[in-house]
């Protein structure tokens, strides 16, 4: 009996055990899941991935290597829309740069000229735009420096240009429409642009008002009553004006060109000055960047 109660008992501890082993052992799996889950998650890149406002938004140009052809063209993120070099820019490496790779211009004859598409993108009736970009100047030449310019050279009755003045020191956003025009020396901020920093700049026009901001930052807010910025003859010239006259190149640095056919708001200018790429869909994205880190350490 005893013999029988021992085994009895020493089976009952060992099954008891066993459970306790089993419970013991889902639970150590289950930890190890949640461990994972929780790395994978930690593991996704901290600042990710603030996405650009994309309603709006008629073409974006990056001037990251994939989108550079360094002696022929650069095209824009949403639909290839090619910008065609003229001189000789460089493509700087990203450590230069403000997100991924950018543009360096020299001052002399370097610019992009935008090639439109059939439907046009770019000479169409702009009801509204804004343009907006990072600049990098290294040197001021004593003119007119365009570093955006959409205009329908030589005509030039319609004008819409991120640009500085050395000459009168100045700079700001550059308005003709309707035989109407910005005053340079009451609408630019009235200093030279600073030289040898990243600056962000955004343009705003809605046919009745311009608003320009620095680094995010409203500066300059004022009435332009031209009206639509109309077709015909529009081109849009990267650096330079869009004629290439070589007169008004700029010595420095571009990235992140946008440009939109609607008004950003301020919450939208500062969201772009963040931003590192297009938005996609953050479910998708989150998905992907989770599998590809769960894939990684699997390895
Ligand atoms: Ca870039
Ligand atoms: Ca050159
Ligand atoms: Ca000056």
């Amino acid at each position: 009996m005893r013999l029988q109660n021992g085994t009895r008992f020493q089976s009952r501890y060992f099954v008891e055990n066993s459970r306790f082993f089993t419970v013991f052992a889902n639970a150590k799996r289950a930890f190890a899941l949640l461990l994972i889950a929780f790395l994978a998650w930690n593991a996704q890149p901290t600042e990710a991935i603030i996405g650009a406002v994309e309603n709006g938004l008629v073409a974006y140009w990056s001037f990251d290597k994939d989108t550079v052809k360094i002696k022929t063209e650069a095209v824009d993120l949403l639909s290839g829309l090619a910008a065609a070099v003229h001189g000789d820019p460089e493509l700087a490496p990203a450590s230069d740069c403000k997100v991924g790779e950018c543009i360096l211009f020299d001052g002399s004859v370097d610019r992009f000229l935008v090639e439109d598409s059939n439907p046009p993108k770019i000479d169409r009736d702009w009801e509204e735009i804004t343009l907006e970009c990072w600049v990098y100047i290294n040197a001021l030449d004593d003119s007119w420096n365009r570093i955006i310019s959409l205009d329908d050279m030589p005509t030039n009755s319609a004008v819409v240009s991120l640009y500085y003045d050395d000459d009168d020191n100045q700079h700001g956003f550059f308005i003709r429409a309707g035989g109407q025009s910005t005053v340079a020396a009451q609408d630019n901020v009235l200093e030279d642009i600073p030289l040898e920093e990243w600056l962000h700049l955004t343009g705003t026009y809605d046919g009745n008002m311009v608003h320009y901001y620095v680094n995010g930052k409203l500066e300059k807010k004022y009435a332009m009553k031209g009206g639509k910025i109309p077709k015909g003859g529009l081109l849009l010239g990267i650096g330079d004006r869009s004629d290439g006259c070589d007169c008004d190149t700029i010595q420095g640095y571009i990235d992140e060109f946008r440009i939109y056919d609607r008004v950003l708001s301020a919450a939208e200018v500062q969201n772009n000055m963040e931003a590192t790429g297009l938005d996609v869909s953050p479910s998708a994205s989150h998905l992907s960047v989770t599998w590809g880190h769960i894939k990684a350490r699997r390895r």
